[in-house]
């Protein structure tokens, strides 16, 4: 039984795989190895649809860094465990599932064992005020009682981020577990800028098309990685 987190709670860049083209895809993998910072490897449906879990598996193969499977998993217990093994069997080293489905769903999944687990929380894009914002706390005091290894705050609205993430590491009887890390996505292609997040209280901005969609992905990755960390201040 693993207990420890795969993915460490340090700041980084989570890159988003959300290109069509898987050879592009594995040769980014290849290049993230050798990059300079902590990087981490999100792939999205576009790409997951492309070959389907085997994808997983290729990226797998071409790098040791994280792989996170964004299938944002939000269906039954028993399907919602399904779509989580595949994807740990084929490489995935955490998945990433709605909290809005109930704790019944995100237990189920913590209880394979088999990675790590992301719960999304609040998203980035507009509508995410008309029902999650209204829930969002309790989803993250029910799913940091639950135990899982990390949730998703939008960078979009740091205000948010800083809001959450202190319930979070409150430690005011919310179950709050200063080890579960966050990420949140929105940089650039969103609005948000490098750091926007971190400096609030983030562990990991996630970055799909301002790298992947960039001329030269690795520098691109690198110098978002250096500009959020710069953010901190001295570290
Ligand atoms: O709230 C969310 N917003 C969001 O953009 C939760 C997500 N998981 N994402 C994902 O982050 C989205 O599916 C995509 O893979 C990535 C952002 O990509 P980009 O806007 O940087 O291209």
């Amino acid at each position: 039984m693993i207990e420890t987190s795969r993915i460490e709670k340090m700041p980084g860049i989570m890159v988003a795989f959300d290109m069509e083209d898987v050879p592009s895809a594995i040769r980014l993998a290849e290049e993230l190895s050798a990059a300079d910072g902590n990087f981490a490897i999100k792939i999205g449906r576009p790409l997951e649809m492309q070959t389907g879990k085997e994808v997983i598996s290729k990226v797998r193969d071409a790098t040791d860094i994280p792989i996170v499977y964004d299938g944002k998993i939000a269906d039954i217990p028993y399907i919602s465990a399904k779509i989580a093994e595949i994807a740990y069997d084929a490489g995935a080293d955490a998945v990433i599932m709605h909290a809005f489905v109930g704790a019944d769903v995100v237990r189920e999944v913590v209880n394979l064992r088999g990675g790590d687990v992301i719960t999304v929380i609040e998203m980035t894009h507009l509508g995410s005020v008309e029902y999650l914002e209204n829930v969002s706390e309790k989803l993250i005091r029910k799913t940091a009682e639950i135990g899982v290894d990390g949730i998703v705050l939008p960078a979009t609205r740091p205000e948010r981020v800083s809001a959450l993430s202190g319930l979070l590491n409150s430690g005011d009887g919310s179950g709050g577990d200063s080890e579960t890390y966050i990420i949140s996505p929105g940089i650039h292609a969103q609005g948000a800028e490098p750091g926007d997040a971190i400096a609030n209280g983030s562990d990991y901005e996630v970055v799909g098309r301002a790298i992947y969609q960039s001329e030269d992905p690795k520098e691109s990755a690198e110098q978002i990685y250096r500009q959020a960390i710069s953010r901190l201040g001295g570290v």
